[in-house]
């Protein structure tokens, strides 16, 4: 596949006359705007943070307070269901062993055990009351929202990404990149299936809540690393939220199965300082900027270098 034909593509004319900077290759496809291939200043020098290793088992690093607590439950409920686990294999070759047939060829005939049943009762109880004492405050933490500092509306298509920026009247499509593509984004090889051609780009240490829907079927938006996850249903405007701790780029796939290119709409997300949060909604024509984070803050500074600057 490489471009995606223009029937995978519903969203890209109705809407390609307004994000035809953002489309690069798209753009040549749908409607007039210059095709924007170079990386942003925004994204040069991160990292890739987020993303799968090969042969690899366990949860990606957090990137997230939130994920950080799910690493750790994680960590957790292994630490309890091990014994668990080792005990019923014990007790299965127990019977197996000294309860066969042969073994022991007169079974005996009582069928009840009061003691035993209360303790195989009141037992387990106890261990989803100490699991859920932990996984119940964590699930709270990740669906109340804060307040929040940046706001992403983020819409499902069949088979690519919409993003607005509610605030700044910025808004983009976000489509995966073929493999031949990934090289002049500033990707490598490996990131295929996980790298578009835009990015959610938002600055490290705020809170992000980001609004989830979809416009024709079910999908869901992740980013593994956050450790969030929310199904995106047309009608509805579902929300899930993170605070980024590093700079970095990273990487989701749409997780609702749905449809022929579902494996087809990957995620990428750069978390930028607040510096370089603010340079980026400045490239994109973003409106309000005042309302961004830290705006005071650094176009002030910047102004006041400048200041200092001619005066010298
Ligand atoms: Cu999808």
């Amino acid at each position: 596949m490489q471009h995606h034909p223009d029937s995978l593509r519903p969203g890209t004319r109705r809407l390609g006359a307004a994000f035809g900077a953002f489309l690069g290759a798209v753009a040549a496809l749908s409607t007039a705007g210059p095709a924007v291939a170079e990386v942003a200043p925004a994204m040069q020098g991160l990292e890739v943070r987020g993303a799968p290793e090969p042969g690899g088992t366990t949860l990606q690093t957090p990137a997230t307070s939130l994920m950080e607590e799910v690493v750790w439950l994680d960590n957790m409920l292994l630490i309890i269901i091990v014994p668990i686990s080792l005990l019923v294999m014990a007790l299965l070759l127990w019977v197996i062993v000294f309860h066969n047939r042969s073994a022991n060829p007169t079974p005996a005939r009582f069928t009840h055990n009061s003691p035993l049943e209360v303790a195989w009762t009141l037992a387990p109880i106890l261990i989803l009351i100490v699991i859920g004492s932990f996984t119940v405050p964590a699930l709270f933490r990740q669906q109340i929202m804060p307040e929040a500092e940046v706001t992403i509306k983020v819409t499902g298509y069949q088979w690519h990404w919409g993003y607005e920026y509610v605030d700044h009247d910025v808004e983009f499509l976000s489509f995966m990149l073929e493999r031949d593509e990934l090289a002049e984004h500033g990707y490598e090889d490996r990131h295929y299936l996980l790298a578009t051609d835009t990015a959610v780009v938002v600055p490290v240490g705020r809170d992000i809540v980001m609004q989830v829907t979809a416009s024709d079927v079910i999908h869901s938006w992740t980013i593994p690393a956050f450790g969030v996850k929310q199904d995106g249903v047309p009608g509805r405007l579902a929300e899930l939220w993170f605070n980024v701790d590093e700079e970095g780029i990273y990487f989701g796939q749409c997780s609702e199965l749905c449809g022929q290119a579902h494996a087809y709409m990957p995620i990428t997300v750069h978390a930028v300082s607040e510096e370089a949060y603010i340079a980026w909604l400045e490239s994109q024509g973003a409106q309000n900027l005042a309302l961004a984070p830290g705006y005071d803050r650094i176009r002030s500074a910047v102004e006041l270098a400048a200041r200092e600057h001619a005066e010298d």
